[in-house]
């Protein structure tokens, strides 16, 4: 397994490498602060998404049955390199630094072109949902995160339900997400197409922990219609660390 590399993205990356490693050195911590624009904008963020696809953590076929491996190879390879391969010419086009956090760029995409809202979103949305899923996931939340979603939905099977039916309920191609929202409050809600709770023109908002791809290139050669059982099988794939961790950082 070999993750496709845009050239142009790379030669910007390659010209600008001591900005942007020290950009991406920066991560860590909560990117809340990019959604209210203070000064710590660039020192706290869950995930430092750069503008190239990171490599896979495990093999296309690590996640089946619940995904198998065909789908994960083509909406790696194809899908989600398209998306890299895109918003590396939007950003040079638009003249966006390599060293701007993509965050920042999501967060004013009001003010950036179609093309910067749909690869933008599409790169970083898949470059999460990547790191979310792990051969050894399942299992419940833990910790402070199972706390908070005992108080924000009243129990794990009743943010199970909400957000599955987030996830079914979203009509055509889009996203179902947990954020943290107003007043550090989890809620879940969806977006359609490649659109992101951290763009200032979504109109579901927040920091999102967790994010499933409901677009039917995510199930269909496996699930076809059944989107539900897509849904479902999800569980048994989501390393609930990983949101925990986000939660963390998002808390801080
Ligand atoms: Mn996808």
């Amino acid at each position: 397994m070999k993750p496709l590399e845009n050239p142009i993205s790379r030669r910007s990356f390659l010209a600008n490498g001591s900005k942007a490693s020290l950009a991406l050195g920066l991560a860590g911590t909560g990117i809340l602060s990019s959604m209210t624009g203070s000064a710590n904008a660039k020192e706290n963020r869950i995930l430092p998404t750069g503008y190239t696809q990171t490599p896979l953590a495990y093999s296309y076929d690590a996640l089946a049955p619940h995904i198998d491996a065909m789908t994960m190879e083509i909406h790696y390879t194809k899908h989600a390199a398209g998306y890299a391969k895109n918003l590396g010419d939007a950003i040079t086009e638009e003249k966006v630094a390599m060293n701007t956090p993509l965050e920042d760029v999501l967060a004013k995409i009001s003010g950036y072109s179609t093309k910067m809202r749909n690869n933008g979103g599409g790169h970083y949305n898949h470059e999460l949902f990547w790191k979310l899923m792990s051969p050894n996931g399942g299992g419940k939340p833990e910790g402070a995160l199972a706390d908070a979603i005992n108080a924000s939905f009243g129990s794990y099977d009743a943010f199970v339900t909400a957000f599955e039916n987030a996830a079914k309920t979203r009509f055509g191609s889009g996203w179902a997400w947990l954020v943290v929202g107003e007043n550090k409050k989890l809620a879940v809600g969806s977006t359609a197409n490649q659109d992101n709770p951290l763009m200032d023109l979504s109109d579901f908002k927040g920091v999102p922990l967790l994010g499933l791809d409901v677009w039917e290139h995510a199930y269909y050669l496996n699930y076809q219609n059944k989107r539900p059982d897509y849904v479902s099988a999800f569980w048994n794939v989501l390393d609930w660390k990983v949101v925990a961790q986000r939660f963390a950082d998002a808390s801080r």
